[in-house]
């Protein structure tokens, strides 16, 4: 059956009434369209890496780096070409695909565009994907960016536009998709999602969802996070999401952009085996990899690594130009020697 062509007129009715379906009908939606559009047993696995860190004048309400907040968060200034280059092999060496670099802005100043852009033309000589989230954008910063060789600008809306006021009030909803917008301009990728758990209701949810699946082009990666509460932020202490809830958010996600990369971002830490197990199943191709989000943990490359050998996953490769493939994040795994699939080398 071909696949279904993308949609770009969904309505808030159509999606409340996905959400609504019964669970085990939601996901078995959602895994048709992923099986027609990917691989489901390949998950495409990014390293993070704060280069930047807080100090940030924004007020997200759910955000560690803001100096707004008393989250222990120490400021720091941009990291130097080399130190980032060193993490970068790092993470390539540990199976990583992707490389994204985050700094805790609010817009870069175009000095500060300029370093960033040779970090990013380091880290792409590796050999890795490359991935940016510093703010708000000018049309001319993504050029820089662009021409420097960054793959894909991060810049969520977070939200529904009707809960967004809630979350953050020194930047506006249009200034995101400005930002959204210099991007796909410039010639990059979008990688554009979310924030759920912060106390939005359903219909909200599907008011984000419809809001990224209603742009000009689908992101072509969509990162789902949950929102992981930190002590000091405005939103520690909110009401947690069920985990099931935010399971058919990727469900949903990936019905509504069959074609993109749904990324089970921020939030794997506090989240069950099984539930990201579901994730997976639901849509979910893409995680992040690597001890630490930006300021937060992610679990740890051990387990992450027994998780993939439990379920049969294997990390999506990226073909170099010069024709070699990044080493598979199993082949690492197959130390395991307990014959347990846990990934562990203890003797069997
Ligand atoms: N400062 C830039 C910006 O906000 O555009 C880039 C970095 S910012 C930390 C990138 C994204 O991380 C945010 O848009 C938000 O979606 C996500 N994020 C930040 N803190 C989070 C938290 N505590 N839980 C989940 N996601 C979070
Ligand atoms: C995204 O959507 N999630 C990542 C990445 N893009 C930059 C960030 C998650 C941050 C979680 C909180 C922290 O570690 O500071
Ligand atoms: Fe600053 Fe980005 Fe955090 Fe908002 S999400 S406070 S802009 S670092």
């Amino acid at each position: 059956m071909p696949a279904a062509a993308l949609r770009h007129d969904w309505s808030r009715d159509e999606i409340a009434a996905l959400f609504a379906l019964p669970f085990n009908e939601l996901l078995h939606r959602a895994h048709g369209v992923h099986r027609e559009h990917h691989d489901p047993n390949a998950v495409q696995v990014s390293t993070l890496l704060s280069i930047k860190t807080g100090g940030c004048p924004e007020d997200c309400a759910y955000c560690p780096q803001s100096a707004r907040y008393n989250t222990g968060v120490k400021a720091e200034k941009l990291m130097s070409v080399e130190s980032v280059v060193a993490r970068a092999q790092a993470a390539k060496s540990a199976g990583a695909s992707r490389f994204c670099m985050g700094a805790a802005w609010r817009s870069p100043k175009d000095r500060d565009v300029e370093q960033v852009a040779e970090i990013v033309s380091a880290v792409k000589a590796l050999g890795l994907e490359t991935c940016a989230t510093l703010g708000m954008l000018s049309d001319t910063q993504a050029q820089t960016l662009k021409q420097a060789g960054l793959d894909y600008y991060n810049h969520n809306i977070d939200t529904a536009p009707e809960f967004y006021g809630e979350i953050i009030h020194t930047r506006d909803y249009q200034d995101r998709l400005d930002t959204l917008e210099n991007v796909r301009h410039a010639g990059m990728k979008t990688c554009c999602g979310g924030i759920v758990g912060m106390g939005e209701t359903r219909g909200q949810r599907a008011g984000l969802l419809q809001t990224l699946a209603n742009l000009p082009e689908h992101p072509e990666s969509v990162p789902i996070n949950q929102l992981v509460q930190v002590e000091g932020t405005p939103l520690h202490g909110v009401e947690a999401l069920d985990p099931f809830e935010f399971v058919r958010t990727i469900a949903v996600a990936r019905i509504l952009m069959p074609a993109s990369m749904v990324r089970l971002s921020a939030g794997r830490q506090q989240m069950d085996d099984a539930v990201q197990a579901l994730c997976f199943f639901a849509g979910a191709n893409s995680i992040f990899y690597g001890e630490k989000l930006l300021t937060t943990g992610n679990p740890d490359v051990e387990h992450d690594r027994a998780l993939f050998r439990r379920l049969d996953l294997h990390a999506l490769e990226v073909v170099e130009e010069a024709g070699t493939v990044h080493a598979d994040i199993l082949e690492t795994a197959a130390a395991d020697s307990c014959g347990q699939g846990c990934g562990c080398s203890a003797a069997a």
